[in-house]
């Protein structure tokens, strides 16, 4: 794995912050931020260009700030463009939160799992169509239906509870994203810590998603990883030993241009953001091929 430090960039990316509705949880209507990042050169009068978008979810207790505050995601992405390693792309920073939490005490897993499974309808339905009625991707507008033909340009990314909610993401949304990079986070589908706790049906849940979308296996890419010393790995890992039993579905590569899944488990990494954005950088170069 590569390692990234922080580089002097002379042309940076810049961070809008974008307000839209949504509904709590008791139903009543309320303002949302998330965080948008746009690369150098980023012209809102330029309808030409489009660009590939990366939707990047934060951890448990975290917020729309939270990657921006905790690691050099912001240097790495102004670097890599600014160097011809990636293709600009803009990245969104949003919260499965309805509301701003201070966690008191520990998280619940149940809690938490039921935050990011609620977040699904905003996501499809509220989150999407505000950002690319706005920015200039490859969906033609805000529809469900421009936002399903340009799937391919699309993807969602996330440490801990935001691999979660990347992997609820496959399970409800595939025919949004086509490109998923869960980082140290095991999939809940089936239950709370399901990844870990029952690894071949939550493996099958994901099969059967793909079999349910009528995709084949040519029409995803699943960028996983963690860190050999994460509290994620053991359930990572034996969900992923799971997928790996399913061929037909999951195709696991080493090489990152082949196949249709990737894992990897990095030696010394633990349970944080300055490790993780380092699984975020290896991977972004293949993340749109
Ligand atoms: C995991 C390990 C830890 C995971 C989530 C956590 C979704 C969450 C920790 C926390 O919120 O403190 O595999 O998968």
């Amino acid at each position: 794995m590569k390692e990234y430090s922080y580089h002097d960039v002379n042309l940076r990316g810049t961070i809008e912050r974008v307000t839209y509705r949504t509904t709590n949880r008791q139903g009543e209507e309320r303002n949302k931020y998330c965080l948008v990042y746009l690369p150098k050169g980023y012209d809102e009068k330029d309808c030409e260009k489009k660009y590939n978008i990366l939707y990047l979810i934060h951890g448990g207790g975290g917020s729309p700030d939270a990657w921006l505050d905790c690691c050099q995601v912001k240097n790495m992405l102004d670097f890599c463009i600014d160097a011809g390693e990636i293709e600009p792309l803009i990245v969104v920073f949003p919260t499965f939160y309805k509301e701003r939490i201070a966690r008191l005490g520990p998280p619940v897993a149940e809690e938490e799992r039921s935050h990011v499974l609620f977040f699904q309808k905003e996501l499809a339905e509220e989150l999407l169509p505000a950002i690319e009625g706005r920015y200039h991707t490859y969906a033609r507008n805000g529809s469900q239906e421009a936002l399903r033909a340009s799937r391919q340009h699309r993807a969602i990314g996330g440490f801990s509870m935001g691999g979660a909610t990347t992997w609820f993401a496959f399970t409800h949304h595939l025919d949004l994203f086509a490109r998923f990079a869960p980082l140290s986070g095991d999939c809940w589908e089936v239950e709370a810590k399901g990844g870990g706790a029952r690894p071949r049906e939550t493996a099958a849940a994901l099969r059967d998603a793909v079999a349910q979308f009528g995709y084949t296996p040519d029409d995803f890419r699943i960028f996983c990883a963690t860190g050999a010393q994460d509290i994620a790995c053991a359930p990572l890992s034996a969900q992923i030993d799971a997928m790996k039993q399913l061929p037909d579905t999951f195709r696991f590569q080493e090489d990152l241009t082949q196949g249709n899944a990737h894992y990897f488990v990095a030696e010394g990494k633990v349970h944080c953001y300055e490790h993780v954005y380092q699984y975020l950088y290896n991977i972004l170069p293949y993340l749109f091929l």
